[in-house]
């Protein structure tokens, strides 16, 4: 590694160097420090947010240091190196995090705590990185924390939108969109205005043979944008390393303004510049598993994926190592396909830039991408037009087409004369425009694919991918099934349980090696430790309870049982299976005697979930559910025994508080269609039992906890086809139990029946494509069973314990593992424990 400081000069630097601080006293000097210096504010006028910010920096610096260590020992040990690129990084805040990951909540607890501030109310100061939309995005967060709690060289690259996914409100009954201006003041990114990257567009391509006679292409013209890097450091748990997500932000690269359009009076085209290429990383799309084809997304895609590149392959040659090494240097994981252009941009860096040859590029390209597939929605499986790619991407489209052409005359050899096969798996869709098809480029262009829970994994390879299993093998087609951080979705969303398992397991151990949750199982019939696990989900209720009070108005019973379903709002997730179904139980306590009220169990329905804003559909579904909630709420025959909430804006910092105060949760898409699911996992590690469908990773989530300890209902995927062909071709009566549910609806109980008409002929008139009618009694009578289950407290409470004991598999650091051992061929990086990290039990 070559230094500036020239060798004599060094020792002043070490002397000065810079080290974390471990100590209350340190913390609060740091913190007093950046107040008056940092802030330029004084105790005199040091309010909640001047609190935050300083107790943030203090944390930073102590972040970076660790950050800079890392990076330094990465560098010098020169071992392989994951990168995860991902469009969507949804980090959620950052400060109790960093305080927990570094163990220094309770100093800093009783450092801010003798400088006047209540930890709480500082925490919540903070602004959420809401950089994605939905599990995908958080997946990538996880991933991140996992990487670094288990010594992982990792890197995550992504985009440094000024607008993050967009605040939902609600306003009379209806989701509005309020911009996300999340930057304001962002203590947790360093602008590292050194490195940037100049990315091309547009333009064309000349060819012509060098003297060598060698074939040449030179894209050429076009416009140019400046990438500037942005870096977060990412704390491990209980461990030194601190590894880095880079994220680029655009802007032009002409300078500021044109001065001599600004000096001759036309002001508004001399910034035109500047804005357009700043609109590049303006603002995060907001559709979960659609896909729109819209040219600034795919410039936002080759912007994101070109930098990214340029800086991995800037790195790598500063090694000066032979260009076959690369994958044995260099790991890139492809988060669903929005990034798989990385490949086509790999291989026209090294025939394009570096002068290799076709082959010996492409082998180098193969062996260092691995490519996630996250859904098998038809509507969420990227595709480009042709024309969009030629006018923006001009070379990229030629290596397209080449890399087709060789992937097809392979196919041709493997199985002559097959030319529907060829026309099937082609990259190049023969459609009106032509379509450039990502998902087959990226198995293409990946030595692994795989899929997010074990039956996702295989429908991939049996539905959507069967082709290329028959060309590669099976051996390219792999799973790993989902997994989330425990160090956030139980320590820092559930401090009270987290320390009573701690209590009886021997300590934290329990956070970076799940299964030692196991552990309890022999507390499921223990009369105290049940005691204080129901208290412990008494008390994360209330705390929803208020929560709900003090946002929608209304009050909620502690005692009742708590059902939640937060999400996405999709037809596919069936948010309507679950209002029709409370509208069901309305009915239902409408008909029941007073003496029979008594006997029923009192429900709290709470919704949560954005829709992206050109999603009609799912916008009428939030509709229904806040006039269902209007007009259920306010009914004095209902009282305490139902309640409908929708809570607005549904984020990670919410989801903190709503996740450990269920007592049932609801995962009910239609069979096949949920890849995986992660808050089903966050919900059962939390104390919560879970009523689901037979899809995604609810099926594992069986198989570990126990059927007994879980609510299964509804067709299974093997069944959808027939189902679906039934409704269309044959005949298609309706439950009459949801007939009388459209009913009611259609009588204007819940407003102009009007408005929703399309949601309910989209289940009588057309086809009912998500089985909402098929699974309707099913699904009835199993909230039967839950009703009557919660009865037995005893029992659930049994339930509830027993399936926490068993959620060790769904930890995202054996996710991290099982990437690194098949996919990436990556070791961890042994540290000394003792850098200096407090650590506190
Ligand atoms: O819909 C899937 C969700 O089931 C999964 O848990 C998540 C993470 O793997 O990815 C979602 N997929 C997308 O958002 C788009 O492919």
């Amino acid at each position: 590694v070559e230094a500036l400081i020239p060798e004599h000069q060094r020792d002043a630097w070490k002397k000065f160097q810079a080290k974390p601080w471990v100590s209350k006293d340190d913390f609060e000097k740091e913190v007093v420090r950046h107040v008056e210096t940092t802030l330029a504010r004084s105790m005199f006028n040091c309010d909640e947010t001047a609190a935050y910010a300083a107790a943030s920096l203090a944390f930073r610096d102590r972040l970076i240091t660790e950050w800079n260590r890392t990076q330094q020992r990465q560098t010098f040990a020169d071992t392989k190196r994951v990168y995860y690129l991902s469009l969507e990084f949804l980090m959620g805040r950052a400060l109790d995090n960093a305080m927990l990951n570094v163990g220094l909540k309770n100093v800093a607890k009783e450092g801010l705590s003798e400088l006047g501030f209540r930890i709480e109310d500082i925490i919540n100061q903070e602004h959420d990185a809401a950089l994605g939309n939905g599990g995908l995005g958080r997946l990538a967060a996880c991933f991140l924390d996992s990487m670094a709690s288990l010594n992982f060289p990792a890197w995550g690259y992504g985009l440094r939108y000024k607008y993050g996914i967009f605040k939902q409100e609600i306003v009379d009954g209806y989701q509005v969109e309020v911009p996300d201006y999340w930057l304001d003041f962002n203590p947790w990114e360093f602008p590292r205005h050194d490195i940037v990257v100049d990315v091309q567009f547009y333009g064309g391509v000349r060819k012509y043979q060098d003297d060598d006679g060698k074939n040449v292409a030179v894209w050429e013209g076009g416009e140019i944008v400046r990438a500037v890097a942005y870096d977060v450091p990412i704390p491990g748990f209980n461990t030194p390393t601190t590894n880095n997500m880079r994220l680029w932000s655009s802007k032009a690269a002409s300078g500021e303004f044109d001065f001599q359009k600004f000096n001759s009076g036309d002001y508004e085209s001399s910034v035109a510049d500047q804005q357009r290429a700043e609109t590049i990383s303006a603002v995060l799309y907001p559709n979960d598993n659609l896909d729109r084809g819209k040219e600034l997304r795919l410039k936002q895609q080759y912007f994101w994926v070109a930098a990214s590149l340029y800086d991995i392959v800037r790195r790598f040659k500063k090694s000066k190592r032979a260009w076959s090494e690369f994958p044995d240097q260099i790991a890139i994981q492809l988060n669903d396909t929005h990034p798989t252009l990385a490949i086509v941009e790999l291989q026209r860096i090294l025939i394009d830039m570096e002068g290799l040859d076709w082959d010996e590029a492409w082998a180098i390209v193969t062996n260092t991408f691995g490519y996630t597939n996250h859904t098998v929605l038809p509507e969420a499986l990227e595709k480009w037009s042709v024309p969009l790619f030629q006018n923006l991407l001009p070379r990229h489209l030629q290596i397209i087409y080449d890399i087709n052409m060789f992937f097809l005359q392979s196919v041709e050899r493997k199985f002559p004369g097959d030319r529907d096969m060829l026309a099937r798996v082609s990259i190049i869709e023969e459609s009106q425009p032509k379509m450039v098809r990502m998902a087959f480029l990226a198995i293409v262009g990946s030595h692994k694919v795989n899929g997010v829970a074990e039956l996702h994994s295989d429908l991939i390879r049996t539905t959507i991918f069967k082709d290329f299993v028959k060309i590669f093998g099976p051996d390219k087609f792999t799973n790993v099934t989902n997994g989330i951080t425990p160090r956030r979705w139980l320590h820092q969303a559930n401090p009270r349980l987290s320390e009573l398992i701690a209590s009886k397991t021997g300590g934290l151990g329990f956070l970076k090696d799940l299964n030692v949750l196991n552990e309890l199982e022999k507390f499921a019939d223990d009369k105290e430790f049940k005691k204080e696990w129901a208290e412990i989900k008494y008390a994360n209720k209330v705390k929803l309870a208020k929560y709900i009070k003090s946002t929608t108005g209304v009050t909620v019973n502690p005692s009742a049982l708590f059902d939640i379903q937060v999400k996405r709002i999709h037809e596919y997730k069936r948010q309507q299976l679950n209002i029709f179904g409370v509208i069901h139980r309305y009915l239902t306590i409408k008909a029941m005697t007073a003496e029979e009220r008594k006997k029923l169990a009192p429900r709290v329905s709470i919704f949560g979930g954005k829709a992206a804003p050109g999603y009609w559909m799912a916008k009428t579904i939030i509709h229904l559910i806040n006039n269902v909630g209007a007009v259920v709420n306010k009914d004095p025959d209902v009282g305490d025994l139902l309640k409908v909430i929708f809570l607005e804006d549904y984020n990670v910092s919410k989801a903190e508080i709503i996740t450990p105060a269920s007592d049932i949760s609801e995962h009910i898409s239609t069979a096949g269609t949920e890849a995986s699911g992660t808050s089903n996992m966050k919900f059962v590690l939390n104390g919560g039992l879970i009523i689901g469908t037979c899809d995604g990773a609810n099926i594992e989530i069986t198989r570990e906890i126990g059927e007994n300890n879980i609510f299964l209902f509804g067709n299974l995927a093997e069944d959808v086809e027939d189902l679906r062909h039934t409704h269309n071709y044959g005949s298609h009566t309706l439950d009459p139990d949801l007939v009388k549910v459209f009913d009611l609806i259609k009588s204007d109980a819940f407003g102009d029946a009007g408005a929703f008409g399309a949601l309910t002929g989209s289940i009588e008139d057309h086809g009912d494509y998500y089985l909402v009618s098929d699974d309707f009694h099913s699904y009835i009578k199993t909230q039967a069973l839950v009703d009557e289950a919660y009865k037995n407290q005893d029992e659930w409470i049994t339930k509830t314990i027993l399936s926490v004991a068993r959620m060790g598999f769904f930890s995202s650091d054996r996710c991290i593992n099982e990437y690194a051992e098949m996919i990436w061929n990556v070791e961890p990086l042994p540290v000394e424990k003792e850098s200096g990290l407090g650590k506190e039990e």
